[in-house]
């Protein structure tokens, strides 16, 4: 993806968009925080919606990241660089992706599991929940099953999510979910579950209330679920 191109050289503000676009997927694919953040800007600037800009050039730009560490050309640093610029342009996005005005609906606790350090996608869950109405207690990363009781005990939430990246930790939602139906709490909340690895058959299988393919969808389930247990 990149090449002898001197970012350094470059008006971003002179590209038409599909031009700037994919100079953001190249700026994120070489970590540049700065040229993320800018492109970002300008895109909003020219009337993008915050979610157009999410998906056209952070994510798309992620996706690209994802095959090449896969396939061996990129490597953990670099990766972590060009996960620091994702997160860059998600910062500027992030209140308005919250700005939504409406009332909290209800509140869910987050985490990405145990052994698991991915938080990019758990994050941008818990900030188009706040967008929607949701309070958010984010637990972060590589969560014992400890924190999620904690978590639940302090704030008694209406919602339960899990993240998990990585085939070797997804197995750990069944740990956490199994040890609510040993407390008998299980039902006292709707539990979802979300990560690139899963799929609907895994949610089911592990006893979640719903699998979650991606944030939009996890906010169209929370809100789904919510009111049909509150209308209950
Ligand atoms: Co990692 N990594 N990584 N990594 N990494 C993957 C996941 C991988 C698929 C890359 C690959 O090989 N193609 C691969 C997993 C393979 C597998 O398990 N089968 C992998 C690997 C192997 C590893 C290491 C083991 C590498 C190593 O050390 N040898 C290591 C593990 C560390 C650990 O966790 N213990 C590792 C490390 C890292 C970095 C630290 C370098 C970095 C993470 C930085 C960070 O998150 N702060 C990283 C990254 C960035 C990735 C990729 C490239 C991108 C992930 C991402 O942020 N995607 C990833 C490849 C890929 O997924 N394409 C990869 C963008 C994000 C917006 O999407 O996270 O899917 P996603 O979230 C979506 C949905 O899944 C859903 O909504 C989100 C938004 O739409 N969703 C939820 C997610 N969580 C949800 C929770 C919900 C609901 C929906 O709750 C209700």
């Amino acid at each position: 993806m990149s090449d002898d191109t001197n970012d350094d050289d470059i008006d971003l503000s002179s590209l038409p968009d599909d031009e700037l676009v994919e100079q953001m997927k190249d700026d994120l694919y070489d970590g540049l925080r700065e040229e993320i953040v800018e492109g970002t800007n300008i895109l909003l600037e020219r009337g993008w919606a915050a979610t157009r800009v999410l998906d056209e050039a952070l994510v798309e730009g992620m996706r690209i990241v994802g095959i090449d560490f896969r396939d061996g050309i990129l490597f953990v640093p670099e990766v972590l660089m060009s996960a620091n610029a994702m997160k860059g342009g998600m910062e500027v996005l992030r209140p308005l992706l919250a700005e939504t005005g409406a009332k909290p609906i209800g509140k869910m606790v987050i985490g990405t599991v145990k052994g698991d350090i991915h938080d990019i996608g758990k994050n941008l869950v818990a900030m188009m929940m706040e967008g929607a109405g949701f309070e958010v207690i984010d637990l972060g990363i590589d969560n014992a099953v400890e924190n999620y009781l904690e978590a639940i005990e302090q704030h008694q939430p209406d919602i339960l999510g899990m993240s998990a990246l990585l085939t070797t930790t997804m197995p750990y939602m069944k740990v956490v979910i199994d040890t609510l139906v040993e407390k008998g709490i299980r039902e006292d909340f709707i539990v979802l579950v979300g990560g690139a690895p899963l799929n609907e058959e895994f949610g089911k299988a592990v006893g979640a209330d719903a699998y979650c393919r991606d944030a939009a969808v996890a906010v169209e389930t929370a809100q789904t679920l919510v009111a049909q247990r509150r209308a209950a």
